[in-house]
Parts: structure tokens; sequence; C-alpha cells
């Protein structure tokens, strides 16, 4: 039977959704083990994925593989225990957070530095119209002064929208944040045929209430973005606990300094990382983020190879 390209646009339990080069929709089952054999993982196709399928019908069709990955954003899934890819083939991802309800907390996006590894990131701040308080002012000139291109804006701003949309342009890009923050909604606001439920924020708990419950690729004509469920935490994939520091570029940077190389910057002498936080030039809020994922990961390594 006759293979054909497909992307992969969202998948419910194990059933995917998939446009071929054509621009047919199809519903796919994966063949057989194809590919949950070859690697353990919470979900062997995201949105994103390039696969080649066989068509049954004008409406269905089969998944026989998947095409190689050039990048993927990947969170460990902690109740499973596995890597769970959230998108495939990405240009950008969008980490959005908000000025309140729910609250801007600086270490979320720290670990979704770390989880979206080689993937740019920019750093959307929404809800300005809500207003802006001194703490979160204050991070995001930390964000930009490290290299990170950080946005403040509203859904609800037209210009604003306007100008987000003209960055997008020509992208593939993923919207990923805590639940709650306006994902949905600045979505809606880009491309209104979207038609993406939003949701109210729980008062008692200053808290998304899981409005988007899976992935979705979502097209304009010029760009797509896929869509994802809000989260409460975010845990880094397993990694050698060596490569966490080049997540964080001011680290990253005074690491040519250290005297051992490599260096976890955790208690060596003549650490250049140490050193910097000391003198102020790397803060502690951003030390300590990435301290406390490279220390769980020495943890968790361990506990995954050696039962201990
Ligand atoms: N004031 C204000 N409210 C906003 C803004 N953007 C979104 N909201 C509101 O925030 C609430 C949550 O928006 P959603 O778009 O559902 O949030 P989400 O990030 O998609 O949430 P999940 O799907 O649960 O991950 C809704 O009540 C929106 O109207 C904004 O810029 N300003
Ligand atoms: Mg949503
Ligand atoms: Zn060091």
């Amino acid at each position: 039977m006759k293979l054909l390209t497909a992307i992969v646009l969202q998948g419910i339990n194990n059933i995917y959704r998939v446009r071929t080069d054509d621009g047919e929709v199809l519903q796919c089952r994966i063949k057989g083990k194809t590919l949950t054999e070859t690697e353990r993982a919470y979900n062997p196709l995201a949105p994103g994925d390039a696969v080649m399928i066989q068509q049954h019908s004008r409406t269905e069709g089969m998944v026989v593989s998947r095409n190689e990955r050039t990048n993927s954003f990947v969170r460990w899934n902690m109740k499973k225990d596995l890597p769970q890819t959230i998108a495939a083939n990405i240009d950008m991802l969008w980490c959005v957070t908000s000025t309140q309800l729910p609250k801007f907390r600086a270490k979320f996006i720290d670990r979704v530095c770390v989880c979206a590894q080689h993937v740019p990131v920019t750093i959307i701040v929404n809800k300005w119209d809500l207003g802006c308080d001194e703490e979160t002012r204050e991070y995001i000139e930390l964000y930009r002064s490290i290299g990170y291109d950080v946005l403040p804006l509203s859904s609800f701003d037209q210009a604003q929208i306007r100008d987000l949309g003209e960055r997008l342009k020509g992208t593939r890009s993923v919207f990923f944040g805590q639940s709650g923050v306006g994902k949905s909604t600045l979505i809606n606001a880009l491309i209104p045929e979207a038609n993406q439920k939003t949701g109210e924020i729980s008062d008692k708990y200053d808290r998304g209430r899981h409005t988007t419950n899976f992935a979705k690729w979502i097209e304009s004509d010029t760009f797509s973005i896929i869509d994802t469920p809000g989260v409460r935490e975010i845990e880094v994939p397993i990694m050698d606990p060596y490569e966490i520091a080049s997540h964080f570029p001011e680290i990253e940077q005074a690491s040519h300094q250290c005297r051992f190389s490599p260096c976890m910057h955790i208690e060596e002498p003549g650490c250049a990382v140490l050193e910097a936080v000391e003198d102020g030039r790397i803060t502690y809020e951003r030390y300590e983020s990435y301290l406390k994922i490279a220390l769980s990961m020495i943890e968790r390594r361990k506990k995954l190879y050696y039962g201990v």
C-alpha cells in the first residue's frame, strides 16, 4: 500500500488526527507496536511530528512510522515516570506567564527553559492590563539581562496581538505555561477561527482549571501554534547533570572560568559560578533554580539506574 507523509495535529487516547501533504485530515491509529517497542515514552507521537501513513479510507488511516525529529519539547511525566513529548519539530517555544491570576513564577520559567533544550524560548507576560508588581518587573529585567526576549502584553490589546502575530509569521510555535495564564485566550485573539475553549480562574487557589486538556495544532494563513494543556508543575527530563548548566546562559558563561571541567558548581574549589553568585553577577534565585534541578537530577538518576 502506498505510503503518504503527514503531520500530527493532535492525539487523544492513541487516536491521532493527522494532515497529509495533500491537505486531507485523517484519523489514525498506530500500526502494531512499531512505535512503542523502540522507546520507552509516555506518548509515541506529539503534535508537529512528521509520520508515514497508509490511507485506508477517505477519513481513516494507520501510522506506520515516525520520521526523525529535528527537535522536541519534552517534560518528565512524574506519574508514569516517563518522558512526555509535548510538541515536535518546532521553531519557537513561547513560555506564557501572567502578572497575576496566576502569579508570575520564575522557577517555573527556569524549568521550562531547561526542558526546551535548544528550542528558542520567548517569555510572554500576559494580563498586563491587571498591573504588574515590582518583583515581577525585576524578574522581567533579569530575564532580559540574561538574553531572553520578554514580551509583556494583554490578550485584550489589539495592537499588541497584531505585533505578536507579526512575530509568529512563518513559524511553528508552541504556547506552554501554567493553567489559566491565558494561552487559549491569546490564540483565539490571534486566530479567531481557533475557537479554543477558555476558562475561569479559581479565586480560592489563584489557579486555572485546566481548561485545555490536549495539545492541539492550530493554523492561521501564515503561522501555526500548538495550544497545550496548562500544568501546575514541570519536571525536567532525565539528562546528564552536567548538561543542566548549559540551559542557564549566565551560568554557562561563567563556567568557562571554573578551575575544574566539568564542574557541577556546587562546592568545587575555584568554581567561577559560585564566585559570580557571591559577588552578585549571577542572582541567587537563578542559582537556586539551577541547584535544585541539578541536585534532584543526581538523585533521580541514582534511583533510575541503581534503584537507590
Ligand atoms: N485580565 C486578563 N485576563 C485574561 C487575559 N488573557 C486571558 N485572560 C483570562 O484568563 C482566564 C484563563 O484563560 P485561558 O485562555 O483559558 O487560560 P489557559 O492558559 O489556556 O488555561 P489552560 O487551558 O487551563 O492551560 C480566562 O478567564 C481569560 O479571560 C488578559 O490578558 N488579561
Ligand atoms: Mg487553554
Ligand atoms: Zn563551577
